[in-house]
């Protein structure tokens, strides 16, 4: 029993004998002073009342009392690692970014894996895309790469983002995931069809997060020293290869090993197998955008790797567990808007979009000063503005520097060398809908060319197989729009769907028989 333990499940001993013989630490208040009991009440005889001044007591429970803070509104459940990025490839011709600035150079980068919809506790296993977020320490302060581990996305108009998240969550009146809500927001927005084809699609449910690939997703754009711009996609190739898990196999873990993905990271880079992945990225010029068929900065659409290949950059190696969970994961705070001189946002709605949201979320779910936290603080550069004081400053607050600009005492200076490059736009304003612009040719594409057939018949089974919880008016929706990808897809589903209702309607008249024979009361059958 005790050699089949491995390090994860060894972890506290493991971190006894990393003291060797030092003696353990003196027991304290969190004010530093020296505790005599910690086992027992200071009352007033054996069986009590308490005192107020038993400091002890109230230091510790008011303490825990506020343990917890907001789980993440989207991918709550998720696994941390440390590493470095390696460049192997000049991509200076491209950006000016530090982080690409010679063969060789290595930066420090923060990792975190998660699921989309399910909560803090929830299951590794299900299927949901992966988040796969990655953060630079650079010199020119840091660069947070959010992306996820597939290469489009279920929408491409941010104002859309609450509302789908809303479907995939919990009901409000039954707090129960609903396949009516999932369905019905994905059957009305046909642009969501990419995406969940790719989600039901076998490599909707990878195996840990090792063996999957993560990708940018959106459209960036790249500026080099001479102030030339180009727009960019970047993604991760996991050097493990692509493994994803059976549906059994999935549903077996999410019983007996919901935290699969969390044990099998923090194992690998134990043992010193540590992950990697190949890091690439895809080019176009403004030409090529103004030109390219699609409108290149849409989320639910691909650049075709023929047109538009992948371009060698580097590695990304994860070699270093997290030596606190909340401290170094929890309170990891991502942010697409956090970019270097050299990487710039392109105009993709979605992605200006987020822009904004992921610092407001922080400043919410760990408080104003969050970018003062170690693990969130670019620490390889020193920061300097006209920020000051806000709740749990941990700093000296920038001390005796002005907090005006401009002012004639020596205080931080722009820096006119990194502006941004400079961009034309003009059109009128207005709220454009965008829901019809070619939902289906890429689709078409992946289920005509990518999948092999064997995986075409697996697609539409995962789909039928949720699919037939939503109501009948919802699956008659859902079909057209896979029959408006490609007929065979839509006419399989609804086989399927076919079957499942026979069988559904049958089980319903056994059920009503027995509701009105025996379990109904008298209310009930009134009601009936
Ligand atoms: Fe996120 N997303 N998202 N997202 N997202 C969050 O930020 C949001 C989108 C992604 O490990 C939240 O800190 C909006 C695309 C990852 O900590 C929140 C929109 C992609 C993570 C948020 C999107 C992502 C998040 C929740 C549409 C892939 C986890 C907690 C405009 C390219 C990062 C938080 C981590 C987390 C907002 C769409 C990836 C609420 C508004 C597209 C990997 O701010």
């Amino acid at each position: 029993m005790a050699d089949k333990r491995d390090n994860a499940a060894d972890q506290m001993k493991l971190w006894k004998n990393g003291r060797g013989s030092q003696k353990p630490d003196v027991l304290t208040t969190g004010g530093g002073n020296p505790i005599s009991d910690k086992l027992n009440l200071l009352t007033v005889g054996p069986r009590g009342p308490l005192l107020v001044q038993d400091v002890v007591f109230t230091d510790e429970m008011a303490h825990f009392d506020r343990e917890r803070i907001p789980e993440r509104v989207v991918h709550a459940k998720g696994a941390g690692a440390f590493g470095y990025c390696e460049v192997t490839h000049d991509i200076t011709k491209y950006s000016k970014a530090k982080v690409f600035e010679n063969i060789g150079k290595r930066t420090p980068i923060a990792v975190r894996f998660s699921t989309v919809a399910g909560e803090a506790g929830s299951s590794d296993t299900v299927r949901d895309p992966r988040g796969f977020a990655v953060k630079m320490y650079t010199e020119d302060g840091n660069w947070d790469l959010t992306g996820n581990n597939t290469p489009v996305f279920f929408i491409r108009d941010a104002m859309l983002f609450p509302s789908f998240i809303h479907s995939q969550k919990r009901n409000p009146q039954t707090h129960l995931k609903d396949p009516d809500m999932v369905w019905d927001f994905w059957s009305l927005r046909p642009e969501s069809l990419h995406q969940v084809s790719f989600l039901f699609s076998d490599r909707g449910i990878p195996d840990g997060h090792r063996h999957m690939n993560g990708y940018g997703s959106h459209t960036f754009k790249l500026v080099n020293a001479k102030d030339e711009a180009v727009y960019c996609k970047f993604h991760y190739k996991t050097d493990q290869c692509i493994q994803n898990l059976t549906v059994d196999e999935a549903n077996r873990l999410a019983a007996s090993d919901p935290d699969y993905g969390i044990h099998d990271l923090y194992e690998a880079i134990t043992t010193g197998n540590y992950p990697s992945w190949s890091f690439y990225i895809q080019v176009m010029t403004f030409e090529q955008a103004e030109r390219f068929k699609f409108n290149p900065f849409d989320l639910t659409k691909i650049w075709p790797h023929g047109d538009y290949p992948l371009i060698p950059v580097g590695k990304l190696v994860l070699n270093r567990n997290p030596t606190n969970y909340f401290a170094e994961v929890e309170q990891l705070a991502f942010d697409p808007s956090n970019m270097p001189p050299g990487i710039e946002p392109s105009p993709d709605k979605m992605l200006q979009g987020r822009l904004f949201s992921y610092p407001d979320t922080h400043r919410h779910r760990l408080g104003p000063n969050y970018l003062q936290l170690p693990v969130n603080c670019p620490y390889r550069t020193r920061v300097a503005n006209y920020q000051r004081d806000r709740p749990m400053c941990f700093t000296d607050n920038q001390g005796g520097a002005p907090n005006y600009y401009p002012n004639s005492f020596c205080a931080p200076e722009n820096q006119p060398q990194v502006r941004e490059h400079r961009f034309q736009v003009s059109a009128d304003v207005a709220r454009y809908n965008s829901s019809d612009e070619d939902n289906v040719s890429q689709v078409r594409d992946f289920y005509v060319k990518v999948l092999s057939e064997e995986q075409r018949l697996r697609l539409c089974e995962n789909i039928a197989g949720h699919l037939k919880d939503a109501q009948l008016f919802i699956q008659k929706r859902a079909v057209k729009n896979f029959t408006d990808v490609h007929p065979e897809y839509g006419a399989r589903i609804q086989a399927l769907l076919d079957k499942y209702n026979a069988e559904g309607a049958k089980k319903k008249t056994v059920k009503t028989y027995t509701q009105h024979s025996s379990y109904a009361t008298s209310k009930d059958k009134a009601n009936l």
